[in-house]
This record gives C-alpha cells, sequence and structure tokens, in this order.
C-alpha cells in the first residue's frame, strides 16, 4: 500500500515493545503519520539483518505482534531456531527468530543485498504488511547499542551488544553504562529531519528512554530538531508507580543516572519536552516534574488493556499540543 502522507504529519518517536500498543492507538487516532525507529537494537545473525523495534512496530500496526510476548508475530512457531539450534548447535540460536519472523529477516536481507537502504527496505516490509503509516529507521547507517558490563559470578568486564546483554545473557549482568558512540555518529535516515520540522506534534512514546529513545536521539540532528521544536513535543512516561509497564528499563535507567520513576523517564528527555504525560497513578509527582522540569503535566491513564485504551491515550497525549 502506497502511504498517503501529508506534508504536516504527527512523528512519533519509538522503540519496540512499550510503542506498538501506542502507535495502533495513534492509528486509530489520526489519518497518517510517520514513526521514526530505533534501530540500535539491530543485529545480524545467521548472516540476516534484524531490525527487531522495526519489526514490532509494522507487526503491532498491521495487527499480527503477539501481544503476550510483547515482539515477534503472533501464531508462530520456532521450528528453525529449534533445528538451527539442536542438529547445528549454531552459536547464534540464543536469540530466537520465529519461523514466520525468518521470513521478515529473509525479505529484507534480500532487499539490503541488491543495495536498498534501510529506509528502502522497511518502506517495502511495511507495504507488504499493508501498513498507511510511513516507517522511518532512525538512520541507515549501523548504529548498535553496545551495553558495559560486569559478570556478576566472575567481576569480569565486557562491553557487548545489545541484544547479547538482553537476550543471551537475560540481563543479569550489571551494567556500567550504555554506549551510543556508533549512534552519536549515525546520519538521520532521509526524511527524518524534514519530518520533525513539519510535524504538528512529535510524540515521544512510552519506550525504554534508555535503550530505544536514547539512541534515537543520539543520532546527529535529532535532539537538536526536538529541542527546537520543545512547544510541540508530548512524552508519554513508560514508567507508572516507579516500575515499567513492559521490558526492563528499570534495570538500565540507574545506569543512565535516572531514577525508575516518571519523573526520572522525563529526565531523560530534558530539554526536549513541552509536555508529559503520566499514569493517573502517578498523580501525586505532576507538581514536582513540572517545577523541576519545566514541563506541563497531563495525567490520565496510560495503561493500555486494549486497543481502545491506547486510541485515548494516544487522543490525550495530541491534546497536550495547545
Ligand atoms: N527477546 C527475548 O527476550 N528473547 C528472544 O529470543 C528474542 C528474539 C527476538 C527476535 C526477533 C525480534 O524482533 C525480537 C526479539 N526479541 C527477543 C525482542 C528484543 O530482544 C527486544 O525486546 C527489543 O530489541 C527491545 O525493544
Amino acid at each position: 500500500m502506497e502511504h498517503l502522507r501529508e506534508p504536516d504529519d504527527i512523528v512519533a518517536l519509538a522503540g519496540g515493545v512499550g510503542a506498538g500498543k501506542f502507535l495502533r492507538g495513534l492509528a486509530s487516532d489520526t489519518g497518517s503519520f510517520t514513526v521514526v525507529v530505533n534501530t540500535g537494537d539491530d543485529i545480524t545473525l545467521h548472516g540476516l539483518h534484524i531490525c527487531p523495534d522495526v519489526d514490532s512496530v509494522v507487526y503491532a500496526l498491521a495487527g499480527e505482534h503477539d501481544p503476550e510476548r510483547g515482539w515477534g508475530r503472533r501464531d508462530e512457531t520456532f521450528r528453525a531456531t529449534t533445528e538451527l539450534r539442536a542438529r547445528f548447535d549454531s552459536p547464534e540460536a540464543w536469540f530466537n527468530l520465529g519461523d514466520l519472523d525468518l521470513a521478515t529477516h529473509l525479505f529484507r536481507t534480500d532487499l539490503l543485498r541488491r543495495g536498498a537502504t534501510l529506509t528502502e527496505a522497511t518502506a517495502a516490509l511495511a507495504g507488504r504488511f499493508g501498513i498507511s503509516a510511513r516507517i522511518l529507521p532512525m538512520s541507515d547507517d549501523p548504529a548498535p547499542t553496545m551495553v558495559e558490563t560486569v559478570d556478576p559470578d566472575t567481576g569480569a568486564h565486557r562491553t557487548m551488544h545489545f541484544q547479547e546483554y538482553w537476550v543471551r545473557r537475560g540481563a543479569r549482568d550489571a551494567v556500567n553504562a550504555v554506549r551510543l558512540d556508533h549512534a552519536r555518529v549515525a546520519h538521520p535516515a532521509p526524511g527524518v529531519l524534514e519530518a520533525l520540522a513539519a510535524a504538528p506534534a512529535i510524540l515521544i512514546c512510552p519506550s525504554n528512554p534508555v535503550a530505544s529513545l536514547a539512541p534515537i536521539l543520539a543520532v546527529r540532528g535529532i535532539r537538536e530538531e526536538l529541542a527546537a521544536h520543545r512547544d510541540r513535543v508530548v512524552g508519554i512516561s513508560p514508567i507508572v508507580r516507579g516500575a515499567p509497564l513492559r521490558g526492563m528499563a528499570d534495570k538500565l535507567m540507574p545506569a543512565a543516572g535516572l531514577e525508575v520513576t516518571a519523573l526520572g523517564a522525563a529526565r531523560a528527555y530534558e530539554g526536549l519536552l513541552g509536555a508529559w504525560v503520566v499514569d493517573e497513578r502517578d498523580r501525586d509527582l505532576a507538581p514536582l516534574i513540572e517545577r523541576e522540569l519545566g514541563v506541563r503535566v497531563g495525567i490520565t491513564n496510560t495503561i493500555m488493556s486494549d486497543d481502545d485504551d491506547a486510541a485515548a491515550l494516544a487522543r490525550f497525549a495530541r491534546g497536550m499540543i495547545a
């Protein structure tokens, strides 16, 4: 499906797990929008280019996501990965690639090998899933997020790819730092800065501020573009009553010097926010956030139990732009 893009699309900045549900709400609330997606999680395994966050967004918008697992396709099977592990003793089969998901990676990798950019391959993928929203990777350049860890058993210091920390090692290592060196020298994908400059509203999805949003903001020019249009930027807290709704933000936020609260998450976007949406269970934090960060705070239900909740949250966030 061809993307019917308005020149003044709303732009959403998205990670994977936390963003998918919200974007489904945004899709039912607004016709045309652009999503800029984190690619710091991307990894090459078995020779395949895997983009977990792009795929989570695509699958969610297509209604093909697995809402329980939070990543990958619904009605998925893992026969190929099981075979890679059991028969071929593959050293890379620690990452569970579903059989349907594998088709996505084959499709994307083939396009890239034939000379497509990641932006082009992502547009082609979104088209095959019938998605009308424009989905842009944050960059066409490789920008892997690296994590500096300390092994809890041996005390050994290591720097590893985000997915190795997250999936292979089950986030069991202590984290000294999340390194975005590659993102900092990456160029934004074509259209990203233009979309941000023209957007009537820029929404920061309730994704992990350290693992998902910080890589996007580290890409050349993106942070500056948000700062320049701060009055149009609305973030939604992924933290409710001191805990992430999904994922492991609580493990990574302290490593970035952020407390695991709706205030700590807002601090990740200091100088970039016009408004910040917190859950009604965190209403007591609102005056403090307003005072400390100089932002308007909106209070609503941020727990998206279904698409109606997500649509209401998207409408509320959009409404924060006067
Ligand atoms: N997360 C896991 O916890 N274990 C996995 O084996 C795993 C495989 C996987 C395959 C494709 C994909 O798109 C995502 C996958 N994820 C897996 C999720 C992913 O590691 C992270 O949740 C995201 O990168 C964070 O947004």
